[in-house]
């Protein structure tokens, strides 16, 4: 009989954690747990969102007897800003990322570093945005498609142009509710000027701003980002890779990749994968060379190459104090800063490479989208200087937990198509126009009652993978099918979800299906900016089913989120008309009419809104019934 799957428990990942951190305690160096801890207990006036910092007067915080900040703004005021600001700031941070990303494209030549890995793709989105492309030059093509691409963001006339790929319906919402987003930074900066001092105090059109912004996001900056990653390092399709911190090497050079641009990461793994680099780690007495990688970085190389996750957002410190990574490279965001702390204790480089992400302690080299020609060259530096490394590593130092899950990666749209289609037979490789007929039979049947996007990060105020994995537990075992992506997928992976053999939690629906189409339960669509993929997803859904987004039983999920980059997803995910799911409050709850709005409110703009438990069994209880009621109203 065949064994049945081990997989790792929160418990076994919590008993490594703690063990890293004593490694911490006995080196005298502070970690997130400590710090959580010495925060507590934390203010509640910025727990509940009523705290305003907009203007010189304050700080002024909301109160019976002080219901009123000095401007006169009230509690409803104060927490609409603070949230749309938040919104505003995630959107910043995806968009600026894809940004970069543009102009790597601009950059792209045949002699590279950057190249064209997808141009099956760049030729599709050539005709969708009317750009010539027959008898013309790849890259011609590629250079002018940044150009539009990168005006985007700033053209003072119009809507954003991806919003054309939503369908009629969505298009004629956003157009009728005024959420339809202008140019990219338009709507960044219109976010600001509303919430600054002496503007708008009205919460609803302060969320109906936050949803335009959210939108300019996933709509425009992701979305941008998404495609044109695609176009440079080539669309993801499924491979194996493994994740936990287990899968760091003892005999190897580990170089570890954060952050979440994958322009800098890319080179990193082009070059530890050159024989150069290779034969340089023998000669210096390691068995090869171990890339892994953290956060969204690290999905976007898994994604596309099966590079390892080594951990999620909250991993980032244990990693280093295994005392067995040689360089951790990063690019932007949620990277902790306290890394340049933790590495002194140990003979790990720290390197930085972003304008954008600048850190005491790191040593910085730079690179950015307007000079590539240089990138894979400082990569072979970077690379060597980590073999190089490899000698001073203190053997009493290192420490390695055992855990670690095999995982399959890598279904962007393209793929789901092609797995789908391998059912019926008639996926073209270079057409893929395929249809998600044997997805939506299996949900019309009741084979999958639904589909839950599961996304975001981990947070200190869950236990680190908990919400998540309960979560995915109880959906599974209902018959729902997770896409997920960002350190939710993480936790997927690290726990042996997201292996083929994992179909055994699943209920018997979900089960045929794993076995019928050749997927694993949990499909790994890649970063947060990939979130795009999962509404163009349901946008070719709805319009293949013949019904609206917001009656397909599909909702989104952030059980442990913790970045503003998640309030902006959670705004355009709710304007596409899907319902979100949060584990974790938003600071708004210091404001009646806030919490009213975002839970009831947003519905009468988009038809979905917010629904918040911190309890993920409660949470599934929820999220089964929404899924339930909307296959009520579909009559299936
Ligand atoms: O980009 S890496 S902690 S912010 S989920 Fe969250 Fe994880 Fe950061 Fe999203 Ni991705």
């Amino acid at each position: 009989m065949k064994e049945t799957k081990q997989f790792t428990t929160v418990e076994q990942m919590e008993t490594d954690m703690k063990k890293l951190k004593e490694i911490a305690d006995s080196l005298n160096v502070d970690t997130f747990e400590g710090r959580a801890a010495s925060q507590q207990p934390q203010c509640k006036f910025g727990s509940d969102g009523v705290c305003c910092t907009i203007c010189g007067m304050g700080p002024c915080r909301i109160t019976p007897k002080a219901p009123y900040g000095i401007c006169g703004a009230d509690e409803h005021a104060i927490a609409g800003r603070n949230f749309l600001r938040m919104a505003a700031a995630g959107s910043a941070a995806h968009s600026d990322h894809a940004r970069e990303i543009l102009h790597v494209l601009h950059e792209t030549s045949p002699e590279g570093p950057y190249q064209i890995k997808d141009e099956a793709k760049l030729i599709r989105l050539a005709a969708e945005w009317g750009v010539k492309t027959e008898g013309r030059d790849i890259y011609e093509v590629a250079h002018e498609v940044a150009e539009i691409g990168l005006l985007e963001f700033g053209k003072p006339f119009g809507t954003l142009r991806n919003l054309n790929r939503a369908t009629k319906e969505r298009q004629e919402v956003w157009e009728k509710q005024g959420i339809a987003p202008r140019a990219i930074d338009r709507e960044i900066s219109t976010a600001l000027h509303m919430s600054t001092i002496g503007n708008t105090t009205d919460p609803l059109e302060l969320v109906r701003q936050a949803m335009r912004v959210g939108m300019a996001d996933g709509w425009g900056g992701s979305m941008l980002g998404t495609d044109f990653t695609d176009i440079i390092f080539g669309t993801p399709q499924a491979r194996g890779t493994s994740g936990n911190l287990g899968v760091l090497e003892e005999d190897q050079v580990n170089i570890i990749v954060h952050g979440h641009n994958p322009c800098f990461s890319e080179m990193i793994v082009l070059a530890a994968d050159s024989k150069e680099m290779q034969d340089y780690a023998k000669s210096k007495g390691a068995q090869g060379i171990n890339i892994s990688g953290i956060c969204c970085t690290a999905n976007e190389v898994t994604m596309r190459h099966g590079v390892k996750i080594v951990g999620g957002f909250l991993q980032q410190e244990h990693a280093i104090l295994t005392g067995a990574v040689e360089m951790m490279c990063v690019d932007v965001q949620c990277v902790f800063p306290s890394i340049a702390r933790i590495k002194d204790c140990f003979h790990t480089k720290f390197v930085t490479s972003s304008p954008i992400c600048r850190i005491p302690g790191s040593v910085y080299v730079e690179l950015s989208g307007e000079d590539t020609e240089t990138a894979y060259k400082k990569a072979i530096e970077l690379v060597k200087d980590a073999i190089d490394n490899y000698q001073n590593r203190d053997q009493s130092k290192v420490w390695i937990p055992e855990n670690k899950q095999d995982a399959v990666v890598g279904y962007s749209t393209e793929q789901i198509i092609s797995s789908l289609d391998g059912v019926t037979n008639s996926f073209v490789a270079s057409d893929p126009t395929g249809t998600y007929k044997p997805a939506l039979d299996a949900i019309r049947a009741g084979v999958i009652r639904g589909a839950v996007a599961m996304v975001g990060c981990n947070n200190p105020k869950a236990r680190m993978d908990h919400n998540h994995t309960e979560i995915m537990k109880g959906l599974l075992a209902n018959d729902i099918l997770i896409v997920g992506s960002g350190c939710a997928s993480q936790a997927a992976i690290k726990s042996g979800f997201m292996d083929f053999d994992a179909k055994e939690i699943c209920g018997e629906g979900m089960k045929r299906v794993c076995n019928l189409v050749g997927i694993p339960p949990i499909l790994h669509m890649g970063a947060c900016v990939d979130i795009s993929r999962m509404m163009l997803l349901v946008t070719d859904m709805a319009s293949e089913w013949g019904v609206n987004t917001t009656d397909l039983p599909v909702v989104g999920c952030a059980a442990e989120w913790m970045s503003e980059k998640a309030v902006a997803i959670a705004n355009y995910v709710i304007s596409t008309g899907l319902d979100v799911f949060l584990g974790i409050n938003p600071p708004i709850m210091g404001s009646s009419k806030m919490l009213e709005i975002t839970t009831e409110g947003m519905r009468d703009i988009s038809g979905a809104g917010f629904t918040y438990n911190t309890d993920p069994h409660e949470l599934v209880r929820l999220m089964v019934e929404t899924i339930e009621a909307k296959r009520k109203a579909l009559g299936i």
